[in-house]
């Protein structure tokens, strides 16, 4: 008797442990699903195997971990795990670093999660109100992340498709289609808010950054719960479905496929293909079937089904609860293992269980989370051991941030998991670390980095919009309307060393009106010799009529002649005049309008050189040979051109802005020839002049241009120049403190007072070290007592609004090196740009800012930046020095000429201009 029964019982056992030995992976089992994983990897991320990999690896455009630098309030949603969350999230940076979150979850019904993408949709939209509504934030349009946890193929950190959907979703027409779209159109439909959709992110992502806010080492994140998937910072070089090679790219594995393509076949069990045949995506997901708290407890109850029809469990009898799909939920799995709590959920479901049933059922349970969580483990194993070779390292340490109820719930799953990562990656040192607060707060993150990269998203079409207005400069049917005038200078080439001689050069138009006298000579090497002296440019000169103004710059210009002793002497001059002019020669130049601080009454369409050969002659005590006119940014060229070759663009960040480069000649309308180069002064600062700037331009911006001198002109100039920045900052100021978020809306006259607040004051607050101490001494000396807080704000704004100077800046010139380098039909451009003005110079991060994203704007470029460490006017003795040159060349040229007689064929004579000309250039 005791023996058949015993016999009974280890043949059962035996049956049970045949039964679960399919479901229990040998070590071999799980190397082997770690090769197959990293294989599916490789083939999600190749163009030529993405389409049929199982392991899709999408592009989730998220470029960087947080860096601490992320600030700001943001809504977020996190739709897909088992709740649906509504968030507000405050973030702080500097010393203050925090992030603070209000939220509240939402029910996302059945019905509405196998209903219509409509309803869905307009159903999120609904909670969204609420939630705004209870927070009193329906008036305000604050930018949002949304967790959208399913796999979405993205365009675009603002863009994705649906591929298809996983865990409970069925919801009708929404696969393949964009569920920022489908979000922003369900806004529309209520009509009773708005939002600026600014990211949309997998859980995954989400939960790698929110960890990677507190640990950097966080480059992977890992959902356990009612789905599995990972996501990790992949080089960009190995994601071939995206443009680039350089950094990095967060990739979105969808593991969950994992297997799609058979490829695990041989571990998948029968009671998987149950699971899989009852889902609500048969054939699909499979890995994740194996894996997630979706099915789990599914699997459990096909096992128990399965030895309860053989009669190994519950005397054989099935109940129709135990009958009922996804009655036995995951978290039964966690209960039963945590707290033995077996008969207790067993009964819930009908069941009768015996002792030995418990222990079974307990048993399956063991088993089932078992599998899942080496299964994940090996397939971590993959992920990291990639990482480690993408970096050829021999050890590597990295934290995996990890969010899910199963991972968070189950008592051994965490554990299993990294004992398996750990033995199947044994170079890799890996922390698993708990997100804490959700992805929503990585969502938030995400966006605020995201904002920043919208801005780069911005900057690139800025640079588009100014690429196309630099060819309508210099189409002559399209210049007349062009903002960006794009006017020729005469100047064909950068010095060749040959230059030489004595020069006076003016320099007017900058902070500092200067005169020079610039000695070119050539012992071994070419040098030049500068002495210099500044002079007042007093408002009542530069406001008063031109008459003064120039009779002001010939006394001035008398004074240094006298000074240097050279009165008697006829030299050559080169005239820096920074406003734009149109030349007709190099010593020929009619102002087109004033522009920054000056404003002289009838000067504007009057030939500059004339109107002070005119006041020299008027004072008739010295001479003086007007050579060449030059802009500030041809000068600057010039001088850097001097020293460096490659020198061919000049650029101006100082009171005003501007630039230059050599354009090719046959590219200029407006000048006869089709040979060489000449350089271009773009004046690029009326850029938007037309309105075509008026999507990024401010409340702040058209405050600025009304209470200017020339308005509705030099719009780019007023967002981005040293006249302006210090200005902006001020009613940026004024507007927070009216609005009470500043200064206990306490504002004093000074700060009322316009120009009060100075571009310099936001160069000395932007300094790492003294900043804030600098921001309490500024608004001290204008009245304010500024809390610490108030000055940390200051600061911040002063940041926003040179960062945005320097990426617009950055923009224009990427358009500029853009054409150069289409121009010259390289892959590559190799180039050197010469620099000068006060905001440059002085601002302690504006030239990192800007090289930083000219190499981002324009990636295939070598751009040196060259500080104009002499100002413009050494430029601007080399082009009046190569203007004397042509001249005396020309002189002894005619001279020539004079002496030799051509005699003139009558067919010539009597033939076409142009026969006559051809004939005249032979000469
Ligand atoms: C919490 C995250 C959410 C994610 C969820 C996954 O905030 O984005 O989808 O974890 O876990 P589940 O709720 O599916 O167990
Ligand atoms: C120094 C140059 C001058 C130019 C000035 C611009 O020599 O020609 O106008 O830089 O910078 P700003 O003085 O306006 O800051
Ligand atoms: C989805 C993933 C998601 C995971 C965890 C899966 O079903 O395909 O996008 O990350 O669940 O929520
Ligand atoms: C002028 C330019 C000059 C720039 C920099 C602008 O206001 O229009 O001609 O190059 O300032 O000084």
């Amino acid at each position: 008797m005791v023996t058949a029964v015993a016999q009974r019982l280890a043949a059962q056992r035996r049956e049970i442990n045949d039964t679960l030995a399919r479901l229990s992976l040998s070590s071999e089992n799980l190397q082997q699903v770690k090769d197959k994983m990293r294989v599916e990897l490789e083939r999600g991320l190749r163009k030529d195997s993405h389409s049929t990999a199982s392991v899709k690896m999408l592009p989730s455009f998220v470029y960087r971990t947080p860096n601490g630098t992320e600030r700001g309030k943001y809504l977020a949603l996190d739709l897909g795990g088992t709740n649906f969350r509504v968030l507000v999230v405050k973030i702080r940076s500097g010393i203050r670093k925090s992030v603070r979150m209000y939220n509240k979850i939402y029910a996302i019904p059945l019905e509405i999660m196998q209903g219509t993408g409509e309803e869905l949709f307009d159903h999120i939209v609904q909670c969204i109100s609420d939630f705004l509504d209870y927070m009193g934030m329906k008036n305000t349009r604050l930018p949002l992340g949304f967790t959208f946890s399913f796999p979405c193929r993205q365009t675009g950190i603002d863009k994705g498709s649906l591929v298809s959907w996983t865990k409970g979703f069925k919801a009708t027409d929404c696969e393949g289609n964009d569920v920022v779209e489908m979000l922003r159109e369900a806004i529309k439909r209520r009509n009773e808010f708005d939002l600026d959709i600014v990211a949309v992110v997998n859980d995954t992502v989400g939960t790698m950054m929110t960890c990677a806010y507190e640990d950097p080492k966080c480059e992977i994140g890992l959902i356990a719960g009612t789905g599995s998937n990972v996501c990790y910072m992949e080089e960009m070089r190995n994601i071939e479905m995206v443009e680039g090679d350089e950094g990095q790219m967060c990739v979105n594995t969808e593991w969950g496929g994992f297997g799609e393509n058979d490829c695990i076949e041989d571990i998948r069990t029968r009671f998987d293909r149950e699971v899989d045949e009852g889902s609500l995506n048969n054939g699909k997901q499979r890995f994740e079937k194996m894996t997630s708290g979706m099915y789990l407890g599914e699997i459990v109850r096909q096992i128990l089904i399965d030895l309860t029809r053989r009669g190994l469990l519950f005397r054989g009898h099935i109940t129709e609860p135990l009958k009922t799909r996804g009655i036995f939920e995951t978290k039964f799995l966690s209960q039963i293992e945590r707290y033995r709590v077996v008969r207790a959920i067993l009964q819930q479901l009908g069941l009768d269980s015996t002792c030995d049933d418990s222990i079974i059922v307990k048993e399956v349970c063991g088993t089932v989370s078992r599998r899942a969580a080496q299964l994940c483990g090996a397939g971590m194993a993959a992920i990291v051991d990639k990482i480690r070779e993408n970096r050829g390292r021999n050890q590597m340490n990295i934290t995996v941030g990890v969010d899910g109820t199963l991972y968070k719930l189950h008592p051994h799953f965490s554990r299993i998991l990294k004992d398996t990562v750990k033995a199947l990656a044994p170079q890799c040192d890996v922390e698993f670390v708990l997100s804490e607060d959700g992805s929503g707060k990585g969502a938030a993150l995400i966006t605020a980095v995201a904002q920043k990269q919208v801005t780069l998203r911005t900057l690139m079409d800025i640079m588009k919009r100014f690429r196309r207005e630099l060819g309508n400069g210099l189409c002559s049917d399209t210049n007349p309307t062009a903002t960006v005038k794009m006017l020729p200078t005469f100047v064909r080439s950068i010095p060749d060393g040959s230059e030489k001689g004595d020069f006076i050069a003016l320099d007017l138009g900058g902070s500092a009106f200067r005169i020079l006298r610039v000695k070119v000579s050539h012992e071994k090497k070419q040098t030049v010799q500068m002495e210099s002296q500044i002079y007042d440019t007093p408002e009542d000169i530069i406001h008063g009529s031109g008459t003064r103004l120039f009779d002001h710059v010939a006394e001035c210009l008398g004074d240094f002649m006298e000074k240097q002793n050279i009165k008697d002497k006829k030299l050559s001059v080169g005239f820096t005049f920074s406003f734009p002019c149109a030349q007709t020669k190099l010593n020929e130049s009619y102002l087109l309008t004033w522009t920054k601080r000056f404003k002289a009454s009838g000067v504007e369409g009057m030939d500059i050189v004339t109107l002070l050969n005119k006041a020299i002659k008027k004072r008739g005590d010295y001479d003086a040979d007007i050579m060449a006119v030059v802009n500030d940014t041809v000068g600057t060229m010039m001088t850097c051109g001097f020293d460096d070759q490659r020198c061919e663009v000049g650029i101006i960040i100082g009171t005003g802005t501007n630039a230059c480069y050599m354009e090719e000649l046959r590219h200029i309308d407006l000048v006869e020839g089709d040979e060489g180069r000449m350089c271009i002064n773009t004046e690029w600062g009326a850029f938007g002049d037309d309105g075509m700037l008026e999507d990024i331009r401010t409340e702040f911006d058209r405050e600025i241009d009304r209470g200017s001198l020339n308005p509705g002109k030099q719009l780019f100039e007023k967002m981005v120049s040293g006249m302006y920045i210090g200005e902006l900052v001020r009613l940026i100021l004024v507007k927070m403190a009216k609005e009470g978020f500043l200064f206990e809306g306490r504002i004093t006259p000074e700060l009322l007072t316009k120009g009060k607040f100075e571009t310099k004051h936001v160069s000395s607050i932007e300094k790492s070290k003294e900043g804030l101490t600098k921001a309490k001494d500024i608004l001290g000396r204008l009245g304010m007592e500024p809390s610490a807080d108030d000055c940390i704000a200051v600061q911040h704004i002063c940041t926003i609004v040179s960062h945005r100077s320097a990426n617009l800046i950055a923009a224009t010139l990427g358009g500029i090196l853009s054409r150069l380098k289409d121009n010259k039909g390289n892959p590559r451009l190799r180039t050197t740009v010469g620099i000068d003005g006060s905001l440059y110079k002085m601002h302690p991060q504006y030239a990192r800012r800007l090289h930083k994203t000219v190499r981002r704007l324009v990636p295939e470029s070598d751009v040196r930046f060259l500080l104009s460490e002499s100002g413009s006017s050494k430029g601007a003795a080399m082009v009046t020095a190569v203007a004397y040159r042509l001249a005396d060349h020309g002189k002894r040229r005619t001279v020539e000429m004079h002496n030799k007689i051509y005699a003139i064929p009558m067919e010539v004579m009597q033939g076409t201009g142009e026969e006559v000309s051809t004939f005249g250039s032979f000469l």
